[in-house]
């Protein structure tokens, strides 16, 4: 019983470390939202969103990917506990915005999955940062991992839509609609390119 009470205690500890991280990684991203808009008179950041993946969730993917059921083992291989994502309005800030982020003295990268430059093939297209955060709590500091994820609206636009389908369809989406969903991805990524394209016209920069 006393066992039991410990783990409850540690996990309960785990996450709180992971929602810290979590809140000072949006925090950070509030902070050059807030700068970019008042000093260079244009804002990259349409939304920021978190989310702490749920116990179950957690439990789920780490027997799905044969992961222990052990803390030490959690932290290790499960490295999206604690999820930021950020929509910007251009190809250009996400890639802006992820550099302002890491490039912080006390963040450092643990992976970069870059699905802008190498789309997964049913076309989702987004830029994926883990990186590590010092939270620190009354124990001393630990190294919190945070997944960023970076995407423009029309690829946030795409990728909640396929959910929605993945979802309806229980993963079994039938081809015809997965053909689609693909071409839909496509499209997608030219109306960044026109959109970008656009911006440079209104801006002189072409
Ligand atoms: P949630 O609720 O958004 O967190 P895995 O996590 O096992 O799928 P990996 O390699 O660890 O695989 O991670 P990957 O593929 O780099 O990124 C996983 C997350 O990216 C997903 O989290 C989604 O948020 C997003 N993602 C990746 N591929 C797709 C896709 O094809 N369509 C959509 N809509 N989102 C995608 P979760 O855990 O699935 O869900």
């Amino acid at each position: 019983m006393r066992r039991f009470a410990q783990i409850r205690e540690d996990f309960t500890r785990m996450m709180l470390g992971y929602r810290f991280g979590m809140e000072q990684v949006a925090t950070r991203l509030e902070i050059l939202r807030e700068e970019f808009a008042e000093l260079h008179l244009d804002n990259p950041i349409e939304h920021i969103s978190t989310r702490v993946k749920s116990p179950e969730s957690i439990l789920e993917k780490a027997a799905r990917q044969g992961v222990e059921l052990e803390i030490p083992a959690l932290r290790e291989h499960i490295t999206d506990i604690a999820g930021v994502r950020v929509i910007c309005s251009f190809v250009a800030d996400v890639y802006r915005l992820m550099t302002a982020l890491t490039e912080q003295a006390d963040i450092s990268v643990r992976v970069v999955k870059d699905y802008i430059a190498n789309p997964k093939p049913n076309g989702y297209r987004s830029l994926h940062v883990i990186l590590e955060i010092p939270v620190f709590l009354s124990s001393g500091p630990v190294q919190v991992p945070v997944e960023v994820q970076f995407r423009t609206v029309a690829m946030d636009f795409w990728a909640s839509t396929e959910h929605k389908i993945f979802y309806k369809y229980e993963g079994d989406v039938p081809a015809h609609l997965r053909q689609r969903i693909t071409d839909a991805a496509a499209t997608a990524a030219r109306m960044d390119e026109e959109m970008a394209q656009l911006h440079r016209a209104v801006h002189g920069t072409d």
